[in-house]
């Protein structure tokens, strides 16, 4: 179990329930999008099991085009201040320096950015002024045709190499190295069969020497299995699959995650706690 500096310590892998202030997110895109609505879903997120919210205003479906700043800014800033009201652990999820440093100042207290900082070259010194923790995902550009970066001659090594390239030049940047959560960036410019085959390594990104996150919640490849088996041949849709992402997560933890992003908890929250018990019993 990995521990990281600036955040509680919850002594298995945590569960981070996601609220998408959005209107078109993949998997609960519209169900959240007014200010009282989001805040009230992170809460009874809580209720469920969460150990941290995930607050985001910026669809990353694949396909999606960009949110201007002024509206991210005004679906994120009031959600992560209510939450933080409450006393939830936030965290905020962009890839705008702008929204990082609002959504701190209004209480979040970890930064995930799903480019890892190269959407914008002001996130790397922002979080560092700010000494925040930070999520560094695997991301190779941005939704509109990240499919089509979907390349990799084997993607586990891949992956690693990009992530540590990527760690070391946050690093550089001023993150301090205990401040940083590494993620394999499942569904982002990679297809299902390289979603199954990190998951199936995980303990590789261990190698990395920081805490990881693992974001299956709902996706892609877990469609993509499941479809396999259904009487159709067609894929759940997203709101089907928390089971599958329950069965992930207790992969994950047992893999020694430090967390995982879910979208609905209850499940999770019980996978996680399996996971840990059964580790104790080893
Ligand atoms: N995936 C989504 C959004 N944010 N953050 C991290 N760190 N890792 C992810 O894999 C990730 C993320 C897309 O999922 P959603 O829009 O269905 O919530």
């Amino acid at each position: 179990m990995s521990t990281l500096h600036g955040l509680p310590e919850w002594g298995r892998c945590a569960v981070m329930g996601v609220v998408n202030v959005t209107p078109d997110s993949f998997s609960d895109g519209g169900r959240w999008f007014d200010t009282a609505a989001a805040v009230k879903r992170g809460i009874d997120l809580v209720a469920d099991g969460a150990d941290l919210v995930d607050v985001g205003g910026e669809s990353t479906r694949p396909g999606a085009s960009r949110v201007d700043e002024d509206e991210e800014l005004r679906r994120v800033v009031p959600v992560v201040r209510g939450l933080a009201a409450e006393g939830i652990t936030v965290s905020v999820d962009t890839m705008r320096a702008s929204v990082a440093e609002r959504a701190l100042a209004a209480g979040a207290v970890l930064v995930n950015d799903v480019s890892g900082g190269l959407a914008d070259p002001a996130m790397v010194p922002a979080v560092a002024a700010a000494d925040a923790p930070f999520v560094v995902m695997h991301w190779r550009g941005f939704s509109h045709d990240m499919n089509d970066r979907a390349v990799y001659a084997n993607v586990v090594t891949e992956v690693v190499d990009e992530l540590r390239a990527r760690m070391d030049a946050v690093v550089a940047g001023g993150v301090a190295p205990e401040r940083i959560v590494l993620d394999p960036g499942l569904g982002f410019a990679k297809d299902a069969e390289h979603d199954l085959a990190l998951v199936a390594h995980l303990g590789d990104l261990n190698a990395l020497g920081r805490p990881l996150l693992v974001a299956a919640s709902r996706k892609r490849f877990l469609g993509h299995v499941l479809a396999q088996d259904a009487k159709d041949g067609r894929p759940p849709r997203a709101r089907e699959r928390d089971a599958a992402t329950a069965a992930v997560s207790a992969i994950a933890a047992h893999e020694g995650a430090w967390a995982v992003r879910v979208h609905e908890v209850r499940a999770t929250a019980d996978a996680v706690r399996i996971a840990h018990a059964v580790e104790a019993a080893r």
